[in-house]
C-alpha cells in the first residue's frame, strides 16, 4: 500500500493527493536538487502534537540557503502550513515531509533558472526500521561506502542528491540482510546511520561523533542530549573508531523516523547481551513519555496542532 492522505500542501494550496504531480523534466528529478525535511507529529490527549518543529523548519530553511533555493515562503508561513495539513488530514500521528525542488524549465546543472515549488506532505509511518525494532533492536553492518567528506557535500543539509549516498549504504544492508548500516567517514571514523545518528554506551556514559564528521547534526540526537543530561548522564561528543562499536555495552541509533532505535549487533557481533541495554531503554521511556504527552514538555518540543489551527479545520476540540 503507498503511503498516502486525502490532501497534500502544494505551493500554498491544497491538492487532492493523486493530483499532486510535476513534470517529468523538473529539475530535481535529474539532479537531486532538491531540500527536505522529516518531522513527526505524535498523538497526545491534547491531539496531535509536532515534535521540534522550529528546528526542523529552520534547518528547512538553511538548508534551501546552502542550496540556493530560494523559498517564497517565510519561517512562520512553512511552520503554520504543517499545522494546517496535519488538521487538514485529520491525522492524530504522522510522519510530515516537507520538500522545495526546482521544477520545469531547461535541463543544466545550474538550475537557478527553474521555478521552485514546495510541497508538504503529512503520511502515516509507524516504525522505521521493521515492527520489532525499537524493543528487539536491529542488525548492521558496517558499509563498504564511504560517507561522503566534508568538502564533497554539505552533510548539515538535507539536500536531495545528497541522499544517493544513503540509498547506496541502506541497500547494500538490505541486500546483505542487514536493517541498516553504519557509515564510515572518509578517515574511517564512525559518522552515522544511512538515515540515522548513532550513540554508543560505555561504562554508564554516552558517545556519538561531533557535528564536523560528516554527520546530519540531527534533532533526535540532539534531544537524545538533553534527555541523558537530564537523567544525570554524561555524553562526549567525541570521534568513534569502528572497533569500539564491537565492545560497546550498547548502540542505538536516533532520528525523526528511526526515533531510538538499538542496535543489538554489527557484523553479526553482538553488542552488549544481544538485546535492547536498560540506558538505552531508559532515555526511550523517557522520550516517548514526553511525545506522547505523557510527561510535561519541559524543554517545550512540542507544538500542539489545535492550539494554532481553527478547530473547524479539524475534527478535535
Ligand atoms: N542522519 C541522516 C543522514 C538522516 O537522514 C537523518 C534523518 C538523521 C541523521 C537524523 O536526523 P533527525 O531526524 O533530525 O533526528 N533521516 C530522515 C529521513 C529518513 C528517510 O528514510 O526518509 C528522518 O528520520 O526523517
Amino acid at each position: 500500500m503507498p503511503m498516502r492522505a486525502d490532501w497534500m500542501w502544494m505551493d500554498g494550496e491544497f491538492v487532492p493527493w493523486d493530483d499532486a504531480k510535476v513534470h517529468v523534466f523538473a529539475h530535481a528529478l535529474h539532479y537531486g536538487s532538491s531540500v527536505f525535511e522529516g518531522i513527526r507529529a505524535y498523538a497526545t490527549p491534547r491531539g496531535p502534537a509536532v515534535f521540534r518543529l522550529h528546528e526542523h523548519m529552520v534547518r528547512f530553511i538553511n538548508s534551501a540557503r546552502i542550496m540556493r533555493i530560494e523559498l517564497p515562503y517565510s519561517l512562520e508561513e512553512l511552520e503554520q502550513a504543517v499545522l494546517t495539513t496535519i488538521a487538514k488530514n485529520n491525522l492524530d500521528s504522522c510522519y510530515i515531509r516537507p520538500l522545495a525542488f526546482r521544477g520545469y524549465d531547461r535541463l543544466g546543472l545550474d538550475g537557478r533558472g527553474c521555478p521552485v515549488h514546495v510541497i508538504i506532505g503529512t503520511v502515516p509511518w509507524g516504525t522505521y526500521l521493521g515492527e520489532e525494532a525499537l524493543a528487539q533492536g536491529v542488525d548492521v553492518m558496517v558499509s563498504s561506502w564511504r560517507r561522503f567528506a566534508p568538502n564533497t557535500a554539505a552533510s548539515v543539509a538535507k539536500i536531495g542528491g545528497q541522499y544517493v549516498n544513503s540509498q547506496f549504504t541502506a541497500m547494500e544492508a538490505h541486500d546483505l540482510g542487514y536493517h541498516e548500516a553504519i557509515v564510515l567517514d572518509v578517515h574511517g571514523y564512525v559518522a552515522e546511520g544511512s538515515g540515522e545518528n548513532i550513540f554508543l554506551v560505555k561504562d554508564g556514559k554516552l558517545y556519538t561523533p561531533p557535528a564536523y564528521q560528516s554527520i546530519l547534526p540531527g534533532i533526535t540526537r540532539d534531544s537524545v542530549m538533553t534527555l541523558a543530561h537530564d537523567l544525570g548522564y554524561e555524553v562526549y561528543e567525541q570521534p568513534i573508531s569502528r572497533d569500539m562499536l564491537y565492545v560497546a555495552d550498547e548502540l542505538f541509533f536516533t532520528g525523526t523516523a528511526a526515533e531510538i532505535t538499538p542496535i543489538r549487533s554489527v557484523d553479526r557481533i553482538p553488542i552488549g547481551k544481544g538485546s535492547r541495554g536498560p540506558i538505552t531503554q531508559r532515555l526511550q521511556e523517557e522520550f516517548f513519555a514526553i511525545v506522547r504527552g505523557e510527561k510535561p514538555d519541559r524543554h517545550g518540543w512540542l507544538r500542539y496542532v489545535y492550539e494554532s489551527v481553527p478547530t473547524a479545520e479539524g475534527k478535535h476540540p
